[in-house]
């Protein structure tokens, strides 16, 4: 087997020994760009909650997040939000998508987006999600795209990636304010 295929079959492996705890998590994929965190907290009536990783590489954000109490087989609406407050019993205390480029909403893929349009998670069997992705248009630290002190929310239903103002995935099921790791 060569190096190449060897890593590509490690790769998963890594991604999820990541997940399995926070001593994993300074060694691995991610290494040392700017780095914030978030857990997620269910809002009133649900069950979800989690942790999220955020780690800058260049014009790229990794994220990382580990989600439980989702609707099984399912996928949910997961989003930057412009205000890091939680603090009301259905989270619209964070306020819109976190939107510094004055766009609409889109898919996460897209130019023409929110900066805080992030892939659904895609809940398994047992309602957890596990994800690993990268998106641009947001930072760690600097400038007006920066995540930190914004909230991190899950959806009750999927993004459509088209609905305005907000990809339509229903109701608020979980928050946090995301800070400096
Ligand atoms: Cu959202
Ligand atoms: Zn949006």
């Amino acid at each position: 087997m060569t190096d190449h295929l060897l890593r590509r079959v490690l790769a998963p492996i890594a991604a999820t020994a990541l997940l399995a705890g926070c001593g994993a998590m300074h060694h691995g994929g991610m290494t040392g760009g700017p780095a914030a965190s978030a857990v997620l907290k269910p809002t009133q009536g649900n069950t979800s909650e989690g942790t999220v990783r955020f780690e800058q590489h260049g014009p790229h954000l990794m994220v990382v997040a580990r989600v439980t109490g989702l609707k099984p087989n399912q996928e949910h609406g997961f989003h930057i939000h412009e205000k890091g407050d939680c603090s009301s019993a259905d989270a619209t205390s964070a306020g819109g998508h976190f939107n510094p480029g004055g766009k609409g909403h889109g898919h996460h893929g897209a130019a023409d987006r929110h900066a805080g349009d992030m892939p659904n998670l895609r809940a398994d069997a047992a309602g957890v999600a596990q994800a690993r992705f990268s998106v641009d248009g947001l930072t760690i630290g600097g400038t007006s795209t920066d995540i930190v002190g914004k909230a991190v929310v899950v959806h009750a239903g999927p993004d459509d990636y088209r609905s305005q103002p907000a990809g339509n995935s229903g109701a608020r099921i979980a928050c946090a304010v995301i800070g400096r790791a």
